[in-house]
């Protein structure tokens, strides 16, 4: 089923559990070659969530500010973004045009993420794609600026969203994470892939 929230397409459990395996599988290799960091915001607060990138671009965040880089801070570059997750994009939002970040965000039990908009990619008439994997996780959905009314839903493992029009620019967030809801990660948590054209 396919539900429209503020413009969001919301592909409510587009991936069988298979893929859904070979997803977390693909994860996987991509942390062996870009370990998880806690990102450190421009205002010197440690995220809660965990992040890597895979791509020609990955997403960072420190002192200095947020931003994407061609390379990890130790100077290699981010893997590749694997196979299974290149044909959800060219399935869902362009077969000729590949993105250039899969940003990998993971929630512990306690993590969340506060209302923010994705603006730091140089063309907002490119869609963001976002895959959910493991816990279930209260995605909540605002306004073009901030404040206003919002709603709430659930995003599941297997859950695919497309942001694009006028939704590129939605203030959003995640709110909570729903411990022990999934059984696809062995040790718990959640997976987010969001994948974007960044130049
Ligand atoms: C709506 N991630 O990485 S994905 C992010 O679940 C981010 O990890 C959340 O927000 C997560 O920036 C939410 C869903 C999402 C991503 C981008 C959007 C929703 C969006 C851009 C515009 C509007
Ligand atoms: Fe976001």
């Amino acid at each position: 089923t396919v539900l429209r929230i503020r413009g969001i397409d919301i592909y409510k459990e587009y991936l069988t559990p298979d893929r859904q395996a070979e997803l977390v599988d693909d994860i996987r290799q991509v942390v062996r070659r870009a370990p998880f960091a806690h990102p450190v915001t421009p205002g010197g607060r440690r995220m809660s969530v965990k992040m890597t990138s895979a791509g020609r671009f990955g997403w960072v965040t420190d002192q200095s500010g947020y931003r994407y880089e061609r390379r990890q801070a130790n100077d290699d570059p981010w893997p590749e973004i694997p196979e299974a997750v290149l044909r959800i994009w060219a399935d869902l939002v362009s077969a000729s045009r590949g993105p250039d970040c899969c940003l990998v965000n993971f929630y512990t039990d306690t993590a969340k993420m506060g209302m923010h908009q994705d603006k730091d990619e140089a063309d907002f008439r490119w869609p963001v794609l976002s895959i959910s994997l493991g816990d279930a996780a209260l995605f909540r959905i605002g306004n073009l600026t901030r404040g206003g009314k919002t709603e709430s839903l659930w995003l599941e493992s297997g859950d695919v969203m497309v942001m694009g029009g006028d939704a590129r620019l939605t203030y959003h967030g995640i709110d909570r994470i729903r411990p022990g809801s999934s059984r696809v990660l062995p040790h718990g948590g959640r997976i987010n892939l969001t994948l974007r054209v960044v130049e």
